[in-house]
């Protein structure tokens, strides 16, 4: 898989990862990095989610960055030669996921340029950097997510202001107009982000409805079609330092025996 790694500044860290943090950065400025197949909606990010049962690590780029990710997402980024020394991970230090939730960053491209971290129950350790982008205007997964988050504040321990940003309309497709998430997250009945098999399904068909008949709302290419503007946004945040090229083998046989 190809993804596109978006670089998401920290801007003020949560109280409890700021104690985690404390002089053992070296001064770096610290990205958490968040693993997309969908660049061109990266106008729409609302939040970012984190898994808050998972543990992360902070892993030096150079003597200026780091990127906060999981252990297996830096070991592949490395032999990608994202870091100093090809094939070295070089860990500064661990934190759980929980500790994350709070913390303020900068999402490049955002409409709503300054997002919080948000816990995200469904995040996998075994895909992408176990970091996500948070697009709820196109991914139901998200939508979801967001307003449990929204309903259970108290229960999820967070701020509610945390998850005030709405969903920006980016995409416009002709059978779900402006917001395909929501369109479909009610179109199939879906109440919670654990009804796993109805995201699923709202997943595929948002994919598909997005890349073939979507239609750019904002930003630089505002008017063209989506299929044309996914590679472009790729390539201009990529040229601008705001994310790297990130891709994950398919399997462990296939990667091993090849
Ligand atoms: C922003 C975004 C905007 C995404 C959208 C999707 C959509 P896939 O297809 O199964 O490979 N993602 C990335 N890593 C994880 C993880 N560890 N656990 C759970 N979800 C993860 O999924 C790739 C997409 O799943 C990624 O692209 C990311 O969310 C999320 F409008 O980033 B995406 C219709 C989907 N729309």
């Amino acid at each position: 898989q190809e993804y596109t790694g978006i670089k998401m500044e920290v801007a003020q860290w949560s109280d409890a990862a700021k104690a985690e943090i404390e002089g053992k950065v070296g001064g770096r400025k610290v990205f958490l990095v968040a693993a997309t197949l969908r660049p061109e909606t990266m106008y729409g990010q609302t939040n970012c989610f984190v898994s808050p049962t998972l543990k992360y690590g902070v892993f030096a780029v150079n003597e200026k960055e780091a990127f906060l990710c999981t252990s297996r997402a830096a070991r592949n980024m490395a032999f990608q030669g994202t870091f100093s020394t090809r094939g070295q991970v070089h860990e500064l230090l661990e934190i759980d996921g929980s500790k994350l939730v709070g913390t303020k960053i900068h999402a490049p491209l955002a409409v709503n340029p300054e997002v919080y971290v948000l816990p995200m129950e469904t995040v996998l350790a075994t895909k992408g950097t176990g970091v996500v982008t948070s697009v709820p205007s196109d991914s139901p997964d998200d939508y979801a997510t967001l307003m449990d988050l929204r309903k259970k504040a108290e229960y999820y321990k967070i701020d509610p202001s945390w998850a005030a940003i709405d969903p920006v309309p980016v995409i416009s497709t002709p059978t779900y107009g402006d917001m395909t998430a929501p369109a479909l997250v009610k179109k199939l009945k879906i109440n919670s982000p654990k009804d796993a098999k109805p995201l699923a399904e709202a997943k595929e068909i948002a994919y598909k409805e997005g890349f073939y008949n979507g239609t750019m709302l904002v930003g630089e290419f505002k008017g063209e079609p989506v299929q044309e503007a996914k590679t472009k946004v790729r390539e201009s945040m990529i040229a601008q330092n705001l994310a790297i090229a990130y891709a994950e083998p398919e399997g462990l046989v296939v990667s091993r025996s090849s």
